[in-house]
């Protein structure tokens, strides 16, 4: 029996509940034999949900990146680490292989260094999917400095708030990016942002769409003459285990996002361990996942999971619809893609479009499918599988969030028996448990709850950066002892979990998580509104979309309303960034409050999702006569 690759059903049970009996023992074993530490821990595992305090592998030295590159260079240094497919398929790809990924990542580390980053320090990234990328984020974990990727579809008031959250001394961007037919001014968001963030001393600039762009004399730097002229090696920073190794921001429920500190030694082993598993990874398979870095999943899953395990890494530029809809399909067969992990609303997304445009290309190199981001409908599933995985690719829907750092509910390809819209089964080492509202553990089968987990993982978020209080009031508070995930789901007959969504006031919209207070300032903040809130609906590609009801400061003919929708989504796009703009804008006069004055967003939702045959006893409210109101304007 192998604990590190699991191959059958039995194996998994076998494996699980070895891990859950003695999870020390199980993860020291793990550690052990398939990472690379420069000193071993003193102790496994010490926790406690009540400060949170949780600590992996104590007293351990290491640096991922030797874990993710070095290893690998006597081994299998002239292979593929990273292909890196540009946004214009006339581009030519680049393969880069782990030698010169190793080049790249030391002369990248060198100018961090040169430019006084040091362990500790805070860089900011906010690139494309470019090579540089995930060069870059390597780079900051060689040296120890701690990265925080903001995705680049950020405005500049989203990036400045990161930026000072985490007091970066760097910024590193790109002079524009690609995006379908498109390009984006990146250096002109990063030159706003900063007009507002003193603590930045440096920004390092890649030359990708060569654009004229402002230079700020001192501050800003091109990128490729300083990669030139620095050497090709760099001895990498010896880490703790429990020394942070990123930032990553998720929304919540109030404006300031959450800085998620993830660490250094237990985020390495458990998603190199799932990736493992998760995705079937052999030598030889190129693994694709079309998430941006900018995001968890592009973090675990297209850098340090694959990497640490050897892998080829497939890095796309561009988007499902250019040049035309078949452009995924052109790239798994152009590279012979094997393990495929997309997000369920581009599935919607290009089954919408039909399939002629899969038709045409041979995706008969499939051998794993993912999902991951969102519930995915039956609909969509039966899709997929269909397809593109011709039913012969299993479908792995796979369930985690930014905070857990890597895949926690998930089926075992060729070893779970699948089931539409199902996550299926806890992967190895996790213990989910469903949760009623009195804060009582639901037992048995065939139930739903608050969704949980009763005992720590390697690679979940230690804290909230600079705020561990909000780290414990929002995730270890809800349920004693235990972390509490903001999901909802439902336990079958055979024990399977599918994952209901949010039971929060986040929104997921196309994969996105959205938290609906940040929206709500952002709306609050025109001139003629007095006040907002927002809910979701169902959309059929975005899985949800969102609808916002406003109130505004004086009502009448005063005001064209079809302007102010404008206003207001142009008012998100600026504060948050285009994927936050609202569906449906509602004026109304009035917004269901209970006697405290909350509102009450159960009723909005329902309504926005025209669901309103049963809302509820309605009495209880403090103005029960807008919800008729409501009723009648609804859009
Ligand atoms: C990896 C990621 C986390 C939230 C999470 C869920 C939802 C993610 C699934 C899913 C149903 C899935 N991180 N979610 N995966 N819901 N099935 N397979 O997405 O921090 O950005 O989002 O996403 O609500 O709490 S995230």
């Amino acid at each position: 029996m192998s604990n590190y690759h699991i191959k059958h059903l039995e194996e998994y049970y076998q494996v699980y509940r070895k891990s859950v009996r003695n999870p020390e023992v199980f993860w020291e074993e793990i550690a052990e034999e398939h990472f690379m530490w420069r000193k071993k821990w003193d102790n496994v595992l010490s926790w406690d949900f009540t400060k949170p305090e949780v600590k992996w592998f104590e007293g351990a030295k290491l640096n991922i990146t030797e874990n993710c590159i070095d290893r690998h260079i006597y081994t299998r240094g002239d292979k593929t680490a990273i292909i890196f497919e540009p946004n214009n398929p006339n581009e030519d790809a680049q393969h880069i292989t782990y030698r010169q990924l190793h080049d790249k990542v030391c002369r990248f580390a060198n100018v961090l260094k040169e430019k006084g980053i040091g362990k500790g320090d805070r860089v900011c990234i906010y690139l494309p999917m470019i090579p540089e990328l995930a060069i870059s984020v390597l780079a900051c974990a060689r040296i120890g400095a701690i990265h925080s990727v903001v995705f680049a579809g950020f405005s500049s008031s989203a990036l400045a708030t990161r930026v000072k959250d985490c007091d970066a001394k760097m910024v590193i961007t790109s002079d524009g990016s690609y995006r379908g037919s498109k390009t984006i001014d990146l250096k002109g968001i990063v030159d706003d942002a900063l007009n507002d963030c003193e603590g930045v001393e440096s920004v390092l600039v890649a030359k990708r769409i060569h654009s004229e762009i402002n230079m700020k004399e001192g501050r800003d730097h091109w990128l490729e003459p300083l990669l030139e002229e620095a050497y090709h090696d760099c001895v990498p920073e010896i880490m703790d285990a429990e020394d942070p190794l990123f930032i990553l921001y998720t929304s919540g429920s109030t404006g300031q996002p959450k800085g998620m500190v993830h660490s250094s030694g237990g985020y390495m082993v458990y998603t190199g361990y799932t990736f493992k598993n998760v995705f079937q990874y052999r030598e030889n398979d190129i693994y694709w996942c079309t998430a941006d870095i900018g995001w968890i999943t592009g973090h675990s899953y297209i850098v340090y999971g694959p990497l640490a395990n050897g892998a080829t890494t497939v890095m796309f530029e561009g988007v499902p619809s250019y040049p035309d809809y078949g452009r995924f399909w052109q790239i798994v067969e152009k590279h012979k893609v094997t393990q495929f992990y997309t997000a369920p609303t581009a599935i919607r997304a290009l089954a919408k479009e039909g399939v002629e445009h899969v038709e045409n290309h041979d995706l008969s190199s499939l051998k794993v499918l993912g999902t991951v981001g969102e519930p995915i409908n039956e609909e969509a599933w039966h899709w997929y599988d269909d397809n593109i995985g011709k039913r012969k690719a299993p479908i792995v829907d796979t369930w985690w969030q930014t905070e857990t750092g890597g895949i926690m509910i998930t089926p075992i390809p060729f070893a779970t028996p699948t089931k539409p819209t199902y996550a299926t089964l806890p992967f190895i080492g996790i213990q989910p448990a469903l949760m009623d509202e009195q804060g009582q553990e639901i037992k048995g089968n065939q139930v739903d709850g608050r969704l949980c987990i009763k005992f720590p993982w390697p690679s979940m978020a230690r804290t909230i950066w600079g705020n561990h209080q909000r780290y414990k009031d929002t995730y270890f508070s809800a349920f004693e002892n235990k972390y509490f995930t903001g999901d909802g789901a439902l336990r079958d007959e055979v024990g399977y979990y599918r994952i209901t969504g949010r039971v929060d006031d986040v929104v997921i919209v196309s994969g996105h998580n959205l938290g609906t207070a940040p929206i709500e300032d952002a709306i609050n903040e025109h001139p003629a509104v007095s006040e907002s809130a927002i809910v979701g609906f169902p959309h059929d590609i975005k899985g949800n979309a969102l609808y916002g009801y406003v109130i505004l400061k004086e009502t009448g003919e005063s005001r064209n309303h079809d302007n102010l929708r404008k206003e207001i989504n142009q008012l998100i796009t600026e504060q948050i960034g285009p994927i936050a703009k609202l569906d449906k804008i509602q004026f109304t006069s009035g917004l269901p409050k209970t006697r405290s004055g909350k509102i009450m967003r159960r009723i909005l939702r329902k309504i926005a999702s025209n669901d309103t045959a049963n809302l509820g006893d309605t009495s209880t409210l403090l103005n029960p006569d807008c919800v008729q109101e409501i009723m009648d304007g609804v859009l």
